[in-house]
């Protein structure tokens, strides 16, 4: 017996599926998927091993592609205050928040700092994730941001999972640049971005455009200047108020746009001009006890692609399972369980602009897949707070270091 193959590749079946099959590999790439059937035959008949799976589902590896999982401390105490009426917003007004965890995270060592991401990496993994995106963003000067990214690319060289960094230059202002917003502006987008780009420590950028953060403006300014060095860029859009970040982000052909629980019309057809996808980020939104979602209705009818990813940060998503992602995408956004699963594989990979190379089982794509012990794809999404997963392959080969 072979395995349900979820392809995720689109075609006439539901999930891309195939029943009954097999998938074969070359080196760290997919040499073939079919019938089982007849792969059975043809690796016996040339001494190929085999793997039974035994009627399990597989599906592509799932792709985190926002998160924030490199960081000091923890901000347990502001959960609670929270809890106890205080908002998002006050407490970061007051220099809490993301101030609270730049102060831990510069205070840490870099051995601190891949401990405590090391557990968070691997939390992921357990769940099938086989590709994680990394922001900085907790350092806010450029020695610490550094280090930040370091620690992030140290994860992917010791486990077997692909890392892909991004460099968070306007997540908030720091306190020493208080009273110099644009000292700071520059400098984030000036010589720390340059420095951090020659040292080839960041796949893309990314900033916090916001009311409680930086302006379209500002950000525009550090877009701009990463471009010029040729990354690629996301947009933390539409959190909290619609400021327009949307729109920016579309204008500079980001690769995506993540929250968006505030979004207009405008904003939705400026990203399905560009080919942005909106990264939707529902624990965030259960964390901050939102009750607006994201436009998903417009998104689609828009035909925006959709991806959903865990947010892990300290402060607004302390969150290490994608599944639980995917639960809250159906059951708080409205996401079909096909959506959120296409969400974490095929639309995650191209927000990281990596669909050439893996998100969908085809043939030539990156072995990156998870066996998983379910009746049925949405199973994924149901089973809230379950884990079913009973494998995962990185690059070709079977890891159990999770
Ligand atoms: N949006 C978020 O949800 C995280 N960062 C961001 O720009 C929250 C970061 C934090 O509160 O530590
Ligand atoms: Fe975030």
């Amino acid at each position: 017996m072979g395995a349900h193959i979820a392809t995720m590749a689109g075609g006439a079946d539901p999930y891309g599926s195939i029943p009954n099959a097999a998938l074969a590999v070359k080196g760290e790439s997919i040499a073939w998927i079919g019938r089982a059937e007849e792969a059975m035959r043809a690796a016996s008949a040339r001494n190929i091993p085999q793997h039974d799976v035994r009627g399990r589902w597989m599906t592509p590896g799932l792709i985190d592609c926002h998160t924030h999982l490199v960081y000091g401390g923890n901000r347990v105490a502001e959960y609670e205050r929270r809890l106890g009426g205080a908002t998002y917003e006050e407490i970061a007004r007051a220099g809490g928040g993301i101030q609270s965890t730049v102060r831990a995270t510069r205070a840490a060592s870099a051995d601190e700092l891949r401990v405590s991401a090391l557990r968070r990496a691997r939390r992921l993994m357990s769940e099938g994730v086989t590709t994680i995106e990394i922001k900085s963003g907790y350092g806010l000067d450029l020695g610490a941001e550094r280090r930040m990214l370091e620690v992030a690319r140290g994860l992917g060289r010791e486990l077997p999972v692909s890392v892909r960094t991004t460099y968070l230059g306007l997540h908030a202002l720091p306190e020493e640049y208080r009273d110099d917003r644009r000292g700071f502006v520059d400098a984030a987008s000036g010589p720390w971005l340059e420095a951090i780009a020659a040292a080839g420590l960041a796949d893309a950028v990314d900033a916090f455009c916001e009311s409680i953060a930086f302006t379209v403006g500002e950000t525009e300014q550090f877009l701009a200047a990463a471009k010029r060095l040729g990354l690629p860029s996301h947009v933390h859009a539409g959190q909290l108020r619609d400021v327009g970040a949307a729109e920016l982000a579309a204008r500079y052909g980001a690769l995506s746009a993540d929250h968006l629980e505030c979004l207009s019309a405008a904003g939705t057809e400026a990203l399905a001009r560009s080919g942005t996808v909106a990264v939707l980020l529902p624990c965030a939104y259960f964390m901050l006890r939102q009750t607006a979602p994201p436009p998903v209705a417009l998104l689609r009818a828009a035909a925006v692609p959709l991806a959903v990813a865990t947010d892990c940060n300290p402060g607004t998503s302390p969150c290490t399972s994608i599944l639980l992602a995917l639960a809250m995408a159906c059951t708080s956004f409205g996401l079909t369980p096909e959506e959120a699963l296409g969400g974490a594989t095929r639309n995650a990979a191209r927000a990281l602009g990596l669909a050439a190379d893996r998100g969908t089982l085809e043939v030539g794509k990156r072995a990156d897949f998870a066996l998983w012990d379910i009746d049925r794809p949405a199973e994924l999404c149901y089973a809230l707070g379950a884990n079913p997963c009973a494998g995962v392959v990185y690059g070709g080969r079977l890891r159990n270091d999770s």
